[in-house]
């Protein structure tokens, strides 16, 4: 097989094999509070003001963003302009959700349960999400050496205790119950011979608690729900995004204007409870990062909601996951999952130096690739100006056994060896990508918003559970919680809803306070899609401001 490693990494490989059995023997010491804090500091993006504006306008009005959601928040709504007879319903639901991924779909599965009429609109098809493509796992303490106290302070740890206390409890509390229900609808998680639930360890984590399904959990996960969904047949109508939440006169969610994506067509979907599913933002690249994230996450939900009146929670800190692919330039930003640290593969610089703890917090491994990578000669140089660090694979197999690789990181081997590269016997270039918005709408403990009634939101679209920083398989995680919750909640609340006048009132005003502010940008949100034919010339994308 033909390497497709230039030589100058081919010369830093030799350097990886000729100290590989001396790092087995001692891995990098766990950094210091002290020093965790002066790494963020200085090198996470979410520490500085580069690459943030102020919001300008709505409930978070004097905080920062990342300029990019900034704009979003500024920008006209898609049906500025556009007469629409919000008197011809379409749809008439008890419960309407926007977004076909994890959480959209466990919530519609308990909505429906309850009894309440469901309809999921999403914008792509249904699955197409972020759920789909988590590798890693799922976090639930579920063992007798653990328990959901121990996942709380991990969690809390992890998120630098700026969680939400009550939606973590509810997280952790509720996590054994969840991996339950997912296996007995039929998720095929890793299980020992004898029937018990294999357990992994992962960053920030005190005990192995992070369950899988090889490397492709999500989309295991996901087959499951969106198989019970149809199942059930709860009504789907893909391709249709939601542009503006309804609300009628007393401020309460009434349900959504939809557009067929296709053929640009309005609708007008009633509903007496909504519930906001609609994932996160990896697609607007804040800060020129590539991305894990797929083509839909473009914060739609966050800007529907806060036009609507709802307050964001820490709209400024984004993961940036720690292993990104960074060669070949065709994988640029892929998720390399954590599963990979997590089953001993070492980060090393062009030295072979394991300058970090491979199992520190999502945030504190990527500040360190990050510094390594901005010193000169510390990083491994990438054709296009960009370097990265080296993930130590073949240890994997050193350490579990040949066949450790293949067996538990299918995907992974699969993904690098259509470009030549097999992990199992060379190390892989990684750098970090922008994987998962920390914050978002902000929830209250029933899953419902603070501001407006009838509206609960879950899933990344969802602010609060995760603090600051959010570990390892706790999405996959608060996608069941919380989406289960939000359709029990949304199914039972609408069972006593009285709706007055659909309008939309509300995106009128804000269109005021936008013209009142001077912040007319001439754009549009949601963008609902990436622009990247806009952004082709571009420079500043994927990495390039760093
Ligand atoms: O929770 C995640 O984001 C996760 C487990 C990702 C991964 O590395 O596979």
């Amino acid at each position: 097989m033909q390497t497709p490693f230039l030589p100058h990494m081919l010369e830093s490989i030799e350097k990886v094999e000729a100290n590989r059995a001396a790092r087995l023997e001692s891995e990098p010491r766990r950094l210091d509070a002290n020093e965790k804090r002066d790494l963020l500091e200085e090198f996470h993006p979410d520490y500085g003001d580069k690459g943030f504006a102020e919001i300008r306008i709505g409930a978070n009005s004097g905080e920062k963003a990342p300029k990019e959601l900034a704009a979003l928040l500024h920008s006209k709504s898609k049906l500025s302009g556009v007469n629409l007879n919000l008197e011809n319903v379409e749809y008439d639901v008890d419960v309407l959700i926007i977004g076909g991924g994890g959480a959209g779909a466990a919530a519609a599965i308990e909505a429906q349960g309850a009894g309440a009429n469901v309809l999921i609109v999403t914008k792509l098809r249904m699955g197409d999400s972020n759920s789909m493509m988590a590798e890693g796992g799922i976090q639930a303490a579920d063992k007798d050496t653990d328990s959901p106290m121990q996942h709380y302070l991990d969690s809390m740890g992890g998120g630098h205790y700026k969680n939400k206390p009550e939606l973590l409890r509810r997280l952790v509390m509720e996590g054994p119950g969840a991996l339950k229900w997912l296996n007995e609808l039929g998720v095929m998680f890793d299980k020992h011979e004898d029937g018990t639930m294999m357990t992994f360890p992962g960053g920030g984590l005190s005990r192995k608690r992070l369950h899988a399904c090889a490397d492709y959990t999500g989309a295991e996960i996901t087959r499951v729900l969106r198989d019970e969904v149809h199942g059930r047949r709860i009504q789907i109508v893909e391709y249709t995004a939601a542009l503006e939440l309804l609300l009628d006169e007393n401020g309460q969610a009434a349900g959504a204007v939809l557009m067929n994506m296709l053929t640009g067509e309005y609708s007008v979907a009633r509903a007496k409870t909504v519930i906001m599913a609609t994932g996160g933002s990896g697609r607007m690249h804040y800060h020129g990062f590539p991305t894990t994230n797929h083509y839909g996450a473009t914060a739609d939900g966050i800007v529907m909601a806060y036009r609507a009146g709802c307050n964001l929670l820490y709209q400024d800190t984004i993961q940036y996951h720690p292993s990104g692919a960074a060669f070949p330039a065709q994988l640029f930003g892929a998720l390399v999952t954590e599963k990979v640290r997590s089953l001993g593969a070492q980060l090393l610089n062009v030295e072979a130096h394991a300058f970090v703890h491979p199992l520190e917090t999502r945030d504190v491994a990527a500040s360190a690739i990050i510094r390594e990578c901005r010193q000169v000669g510390k990083g491994i140089e990438i054709p296009g100006g960009a370097s990265g660090v080296w993930l130590d694979t073949p240890l994997i197999d050193i350490i579990h056994g040949e066949g450790k690789i293949a067996s538990a990181l299918p995907g992974m081997l699969r993904m690098f060896l259509n470009y030549q590269i097999d992990l199992r016997k060379m190390p892989i270039l990684v750098y970090p990508t922008f994987h998962y918005q920390n914050g978002g709408i902000e929830i209250e403990n029933e899953g419902n918003t603070k501001k407006i009634e009838n509206l609960f939101v879950a899933g990344e679209a969802a602010g609060g559970i995760h603090g600051r920083n959010r570990l390892l398989g706790n999405s996959m995680l608060d996608i069941i919680v919380f989406g289960r919750l939000a359709g029990q909640n949304a199914a039972k609340m609408a069972k006593n809803v009285n709706l007055g006048n659909a309008s939309l009132k509300h995106v009128h005003d804000y269109e005021q306070e936008i013209a009142q502010a001077g912040l007319e940008t001439g754009a549009t949100s949601p963008i609902l899609l990436p622009n990247y034919i806009r952004d082709v010339n571009a420079t500043k994308i994927c990495g390039g401001e760093l």
